[in-house]
């Protein structure tokens, strides 16, 4: 209908969704064809004509790692950004800063070279034939150790003109923000930008996301919708003005609860709040489902939709990255 049209016609920023996590169904036999090798079993077994099937967390990372092995040379790499950015092209999306695993990739044989000149390529690609924007966010896997983070980070100097901070995720059980106190410590003087993941609904949630906010100095965190629970840290994350990167779809599928309550709470509060879609070829939703999500199932005015937007361009890092002291 009306409102329909509307959300599509916003112009949108995207600061939430992982390359790999974009990879579909179809992508990944047409890469194995090219390759020359089986299609991976976990990919064989969940794939639908519509997507990945499965339905929780687990389920999700049984499929998301094993599914990675026919992203082998750069021009693979290059595709699946080219893939994403042109339906975020089709969904009005303007600006998209692009979480990737280089450890998922590395760990496995393929060099962090490959992955990043595949990688600049599609962006390049995307920028030249569609005039959509994008950078590079590299994350941390947090359940492999820091050392391994603190590598994976001098790898990444000579790719500064791409990727414009630092971000962490995967499994967060065990493995809190301090953990990685010094990589991102020597990030910050590397002049990267920093970001992490605060699941949704975690043991500690509202420890790890104080401990994001005061002992790392984080400028964004992904999620953090649990600081609802504590109205100072609410009111702190206002006052320094950190973007939290919401995923409704996500969401519904990790923990059955989208979080639409908290999530416009904290609009209403303030609070920078933006909309994305995090795993978008396994969730089923780009970003324009996940603001339809939003829309249909909470009392969000239109106005409040235009916020999200401008929220998300507010704390993107499109301003406070400054490409000019690289090149
Ligand atoms: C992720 Cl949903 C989710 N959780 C943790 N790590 C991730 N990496 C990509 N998607
Ligand atoms: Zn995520």
């Amino acid at each position: 209908d009306d409102l329909e049209a509307f959300i599509k016609g916003l112009p949108k920023a995207e600061l939430h969704v992982h390359l790999e996590g974009c990879l579909t169904p179809q992508l990944a036999k047409r890469l194995a064809k090219r390759n020359d090798m089986p299609l991976p079993d976990s990919v064989k077994k969940a794939s639908t004509a519509e997507g990945f099937a499965f339905h929780d967390l687990t389920s999700f990372l049984a499929i998301y790692y094993p599914a990675m092995e026919v992203l082998q040379t750069a021009e693979d790499f290059a595709d699946l950004a080219m893939d994403y950015l042109t339906k975020a092209h089709q969904q009005n999306v303007r600006y998209v800063e692009l979480f990737f695993d280089p450890q998922a990739h590395t760990s496995r044989g393929v060099p962090f070279p490959t992955v990043l000149n595949g990688y600049r390529n599609g962006l390049l690609k995307a920028q030249r034939e569609l005039g959509i924007s994008a950078s590079l966010i590299m994350c941390f896997l947090r359940d492999m150790s820091a050392e391994f983070a603190m590598a994976t980070l001098m790898d990444a100097l000579p790719y500064k003109d791409v990727i414009i901070g630092v971000g962490l995720d995967s499994d967060e059980r065990g493995n809190p923000p301090r953990k990685f106190a010094k990589v991102f410590g020597r990030a910050r003087q590397e002049g990267f930008l920093l970001t992490m993941h605060c699941d949704i609904d975690q043991q500690d949630s509202v420890k790890h996301i104080r401990q994001a906010v005061h002992d790392i100095g984080v400028d964004r965190i992904d999620h953090g919708t649990n600081i609802v629970e504590d109205a100072e840290l609410v009111e702190l994350v206002r006052q320094k003005a950190i973007g939290l990167t919401c995923c409704p779809v996500s969401n519904s599928v990790v923990t059955s609860d989208f979080k639409g309550k908290e999530i416009l709470q904290l609009l209403r509060q303030g609070v920078r709040v933006t909309l994305n879609s995090d795993d978008p070829a396994y969730f089923r939703g780009y970003v324009n489902e996940n603001i339809f999500k939003v829309a249909w199932e909470t009392d969000v005015t239109r106005k409040e939709l235009v916020q999200f937007q401008r929220n998300a361009f507010a704390v993107s890092w499109l301003s406070s990255w400054r490409r000019d002291r690289y090149l």
